[in-house]
């Protein structure tokens, strides 16, 4: 695995708080009524992709994942402006603004939404990996679900055929223990989700998500496997959400304690303190990167706010083809 070095750390530091951040103000404009429609929020979760990224081949390899999804683009290079502006409705966002909170979308950057349907993204993960499979290009793909998503039909049919298939595919189950308000022991009986690969003779495991090194290793070797060929591999990354399942949550499901217990091994948290353990930034150089998150969030809200709505004709010019849109009376104004 390429080595955590200072510089993994310190640009985890920074990747994950802006993340966090980015995801804080998405909530507070939320509340304003900028962003409408649900809103998931990753808080909690950045060790995962900030693991994810650093083992990734980002030329080649993709990423495809549910509606928690605002800042997995962000990590693999899209400009957080345009996912800001995205999430606002605006032209400017990466689907013009017609996509929303759930659809980020950017096949340059390899990541391929952005998915509303629990579950619905397993399949569509192995196809992307039977195409890289068929064309020979030597990827691989990430594909993230939940846990509740690890209890739908989609994945069974699709895990006989991944592992029969021998497909470049990782999946990754991020268990951040509730599905909506559901707990993962309300619904199955066996809450080891990392289990299920074994019915499927797919190596499998659990992984400390809590911690960006315990992610990249893991990635790393599933990776490495898919890529030599040898098939997909089935992970549990043990997470947890702080905030609650979109922001219409009274969370009466959980208590505060348990969200505190938690926050004691917030995987920001942990990256600092490997960084001040280790000397390898001084008190001001941290702050300075503080600044620099809390003024890139400034921007991207200035952003989202100064551009405009998308002309009500893109509305048809993305469902219909034809110039003279036939099936319409009149074309639209
Ligand atoms: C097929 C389908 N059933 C139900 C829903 C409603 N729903 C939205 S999110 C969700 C919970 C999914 O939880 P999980 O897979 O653990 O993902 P998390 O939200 O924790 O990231 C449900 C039931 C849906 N969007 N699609
Ligand atoms: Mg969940």
């Amino acid at each position: 695995m390429k080595k955590v070095t200072k510089a993994t750390y310190l640009k985890w530091y920074e990747d994950m708080l802006f993340w966090r951040k980015f995801e804080d103000k998405l909530a507070q404009v939320y509340i304003q009524q900028k962003v409408r429609g649900f809103l998931h929020l990753y808080n909690g979760q950045e060790a995962i992709l900030a693991g994810a990224l650093h083992v990734m081949d980002l030329e080649k390899d993709k990423m495809i994942t549910a509606y928690r999804n605002h800042v997995q683009p962000i990590g693999l290079g899209v400009d957080p402006k345009r996912v800001m502006a995205e999430l606002y409705g605006k032209a400017t966002g990466t689907s013009q603004g017609l996509g929303g909170s759930m659809h980020i979308f950017s096949k340059e950057h390899n990541f391929y939404g952005g998915h509303g349907i629990v579950g619905g993204q397993i399949p569509l993960g192995a196809g992307l990996a039977f195409a890289d499979k068929y064309f020979k290009r030597d990827a691989v793909t990430l594909t993230f679900l939940g846990d509740g998503a690890a209890r739908q039909g989609s994945l069974h049919e699709t895990l006989n055929m991944a592992v029969k298939w021998n497909l470049p595919v990782v999946f990754c189950v991020e268990n951040n223990g509730y599905a909506m308000g559901t707990s993962v022991a309300r619904t199955s009986k066996g809450t080891e989700i990392w289990k299920l690969g074994q019915g499927y003779e797919m190596p499998c495991g659990p992984v400390d998500a809590m911690d960006p090194v315990k992610v990249a290793e893991a990635l790393d070797e599933a990776i490495k496997r898919a890529r030599k060929g040898e098939g997909p591999t089935f992970l549990e990354l043990k997470t947890y959400r702080y905030r609650g399942h979109s922001m219409s949550d009274a969370q009466k499901y959980r208590t505060k304690e348990e969200v505190a217990e938690y926050q004691e091994l917030d995987p920001i948290a942990k990256v600092l303190k490997e960084i001040q353990d280790k000397k390898y930034a001084s008190e001001d150089e941290i702050k300075a990167i503080n600044k620099r998150v809390k003024d890139k969030v400034t921007e991207c809200e200035k952003f989202a706010d100064e551009s405009d709505f998308p002309e009500k004709n893109v509305m048809y010019d993305v469902v219909y083809e034809q110039e003279d849109y036939p099936f319409l009376a009149h074309k639209p104004q």
